[in-house]
């Protein structure tokens, strides 16, 4: 970062700040993750200045002979790993996989189920504040109020009375095994499209430690720098037969030029995706959260739905008499970073809140494996229980600390 350095010194020191505040984090936000040096090579590198609209061999410029190999090697590699018949690696972000999907195959007006935001799902599945709650009518799913699960007779019952085009099925925070089999019988008796959003699960999914929903959807998105540890960025999976209208949507569609440098970072995050390596990592993510889960059960903690499938899980805080809100700050005082996330049935407002959403793959990047998670509860609940007092509060950061001392992040970067 020399040339940065003496280019723009407030940059520069911002991102030096960030790299230490990164270090120094207990980084619990599930959605968040470290990725290797070879993905960040990648996406800072020389690709970022080429122009490449369309798609490998239909270029809209010159000179996309090694735009080409990269972008079809990303392709390739994404149908391998997903063991899916086509990949559009070029979406910007999850929401725009998502938009893309409904612009190919939906009209303003049409009529799309997707779980709540409150229930586990993302605001891109219907929510009055995203395009997709103002384009199209929203018939929302909520899991049952006991069990805090999918209700697949009440989903179906729902498809029926609305007859939606189309079922988004997928989470931002929804911990357990979602039936992709079930969804596509409903989907079938009423003639609807159906979509897994599996940003949170995909490189559980690759692993082959969470249900892969590419046998059953007709399209399947996914972010790359969640699970997957990939560079900022998505995926669409889907059938053949959908390939060409979900490559022009994409482009010309709703993007223009393909950020050829994170796809290139896509195409190396999915190289490692193949390895024993990164199956073991992914196993250790699951066994990690599972851990969390139940160490926090134990001292008292209501995690909702009873449990986790996967690599995260959402804390109802309301028997500690605590908000969201509350809970993410005094947390973050001792550099311990989560999410308030809101829970089924939430009587608090969304940025309020009565839960915190706690996820293991960035922990698990820096190596913590299951006697750290008793620790980390132990943290927790002792920051938790103080509600913030001056003295726990240096006294976890400091053994928070201690603790990120023993598992290194980029020891190999010297800003
Ligand atoms: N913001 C992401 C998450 O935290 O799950 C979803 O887009």
């Amino acid at each position: 970062m020399n040339h940065l350095k003496k280019v723009d010194i407030e940059i520069y020191e911002a991102i030096k700040q960030e790299l230490q505040r990164q270090r120094d984090s207990l980084e619990l936000i599930a959605s968040e993750n470290f990725p290797s040096l070879a993905v960040m090579e990648a996406q800072g590198s020389v690709l970022g200045n080429k122009y490449a609209e369309g798609y490998p061999g239909r270029r809209f410029y010159g000179g996309c002979q090694y735009m080409d190999v990269v972008e079809s090697l990303a392709i390739e590699r994404a149908k391998l790993l997903f063991h899916a018949e086509y990949a559009n690696v070029q979406p910007h972000s999850g929401t725009q996989a998502n938009m893309a999907v409904y612009f190919a195959v939906l009209k303003p007006g049409d009529t799309i189920m997707g779980m709540h935001l409150s229930h586990g799902g993302h605001l891109s599945h219907g929510h009055p504040t995203s395009f997709s709650g103002k384009y199209y009518k929203v018939v929302p799913i909520n899991v049952t109020k006991t069990t805090q699960v999918i209700d697949y007779r009440e989903v179906a019952r729902l498809a029926k009375k609305y007859k939606p085009k189309l079922i988004v099925a997928g989470s931002s925070s929804y911990s357990r095994i979602i039936d992709w089999e079930k969804f596509r019988m409903i989907c079938d008796e009423v003639n609807a499209f159906l979509l897994a959003d599996v940003a949170h699960y995909a490189g559980l999914i690759a692993a082959g430690l969470y249900p892969s929903p590419v046998p059953y959807a007709d399209f399947v998105t996914f972010t790359t720098h969640k699970t997957m540890r990939g560079p900022r960025g998505a995926i669409i999976l889907c059938k053949k037969k959908y390939g060409p209208i979900i490559d022009k949507m994409v482009f010309p569609g709703m993007q223009g030029g393909p950020m050829m440098h994170t796809i290139a970072a896509k195409a190396v995050a999915l190289k490692e995706a193949m390895s024993e390596k990164f199956k073991l990592y992914q196993a250790n993510v699951l066994s990690n959260a599972r851990a969390l889960a139940s160490c926090l059960a134990r001292k008292g903690y209501k995690i909702v739905s009873g449990g986790t499938d996967c690599h995260m899980f959402l804390v109802d805080l309301r028997p500690q008499k605590l908000t969201g809100e509350q809970a993410e700050k005094i947390l973050e005082s001792a550099n311990i970073t989560v999410n308030k996330n809101s829970i089924p049935y939430d009587p608090q407002p969304p940025a309020v809140t009565s839960g915190i959403r706690i996820g293991t793959p960035a922990i698990t990047t820096r190596g913590m494996k299951e006697p750290q998670m008793a620790i980390i509860a132990d943290l927790i609940d002792r920051l938790l229980k103080s509600r913030g007092d001056k003295k726990v509060v240096s006294y976890v950061k400091s053994k928070v600390k201690m603790l990120l001392t023993q598992f290194p992040l980029y020891s190999e970067l010297k800003y």
